[in-house]
């Protein structure tokens, strides 16, 4: 009998980024609103000419043939992942419209569930649902509490950070962000312990993570603690003038291999020289400037998702990271990605690994 039909390992399980694949949540279009403008904005989108349209139309509805052309892209993102035989889970539908006031600040509105990862942090057999930075997305884990409900009762461990207070102490006051070439600096105080799940990646004992928009040193330690002596959670030095997350920045693919962003690493950690790793160099993305990208930088190209550690799904019209992927002796799968990049990230971004096939390691 294989693994497969008789898994010795939990419900949720995974380790690294490149076990085989065998269950994944996928997020939703449905009910997915524009961000509401809020003090966090401006330190995360790269684009100043975007920010007038957040102002504008945050906490509304997505233009509908947005969100239809995403939704496609999503759609053969799903069945892909099916016809790999995958099992694919769904976010439950959610009213992200309603304001919110709590003690410490008001918002006009939540936000969405398309990109789950930054949502749940899984670590081995473990779901944590992150501390995240923004406002508005304080309460995106309720489109996700029925699965984790589920997969606890199925023998998942299932816990939440500290819950954030994302009042005036968490932000720097007057916060502007640097210009390119500027010292790196980000909007959050050590206040309170943030990260999003997706500024953490994972390598068997070894997990790292990025200070950004959304995470900060106290956050980093927190995560320390809780996983406790039998992780190492190192804090890897990237440089972005609108940082947020890890994942189209680094990014161990596979045992011994990292991809990396050239713009933003600018020193490998010494722990993958050392131990011999290939440094994979993203090339440059091939996505046209004039895309519309509201949300994410056209870096998002390295936010692939291994279904294995050969097969590789990437986004269609990317073709140098698609022949650099097969010179590098992967299996490339084109999807069309780009007009859910749009309003929201990539592969990585817009799924949470469940169960990969693989047990707890030390790759370094
Ligand atoms: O630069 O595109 C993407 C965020 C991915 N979770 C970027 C950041």
């Amino acid at each position: 009998m294989s693994d497969q039909q008789n898994p010795s390992y939990p419900v949720v399980n995974a380790h690294n980024e490149w076990d085989p694949l065998e269950e994944i949540i996928v997020g939703t279009v449905e009910g997915a609103l524009v961000p509401p403008w809020d003090v966090i904005m401006e330190a995360t989108l790269h684009r100043e000419e975007l920010w007038e349209f957040h102002r504008m139309h945050g906490g509304t509805p997505w233009p509908n043939e947005l969100l239809r052309a995403a939704e496609k892209d999503l759609d053969e993102f799903v069945h892909i992942l099916e016809a790999e035989g995958i099992t694919v889970r769904r976010p439950t539908p959610y009213d992200f419209s309603r304001p919110l006031c709590t003690p410490d600040y008001e918002i006009k509105s939540s936000c969405y569930a398309l990109m789950p990862r930054d949502v749940l942090l899984v670590i081995g057999d473990q779901i944590i649902e992150a501390p995240m930075g923004w406002r508005s997305r304080y309460h995106e884990n309720h489109a996700y509490k029925d699965l984790c409900k589920e997969y606890f009762q199925k023998g998942a461990r299932w816990v939440s950070a500290p819950r954030p207070q994302l009042g005036s102490k968490t932000y720097k006051e007057g916060f502007v962000a640097p210009q390119e070439g500027d010292p790196m600096r980000t909007i959050l105080t050590e206040f309170e312990p943030l990260f999003d799940a997706a500024d953490v990646i994972k390598c068997g004992r070894d997990i790292f993570a990025a200070i950004s928009s959304c995470c900060n040193r106290f956050g980093i330690d927190w995560l320390q603690r809780h996983l406790g002596d039998g992780y190492r959670v190192h804090e890897v030095e990237v440089y972005d003038t609108h940082p947020m997350h890890i994942d189209a920045t680094f990014y161990p693919i596979a045992p011994g291999k990292l991809l990396i962003n050239p713009e933003r690493v600018r020193r490998v950690p010494q722990i993958f020289t050392q131990a011999g790793w290939d440094i994979l160099v993203c090339p440059e993305p091939m996505m046209p400037s004039s895309h519309p990208m509201y949300n994410s930088s056209r870096w998002i190209c390295m936010n692939v998702l291994m279904l294995d550690e050969e097969r590789v799904i990437v986004s269609k019209g990317e073709d140098r990271l698609i022949q650099a992927f097969k010179d590098w002796g992967f299996k490339p799968i084109p999807c069309n990605f780009w007009n859910f990049s749009t309003i929201g990230g990539g592969f990585h971004c817009a799924t949470v690994d469940i169960r990969r096939r693989g047990k707890l390691e030390s790759y370094l």
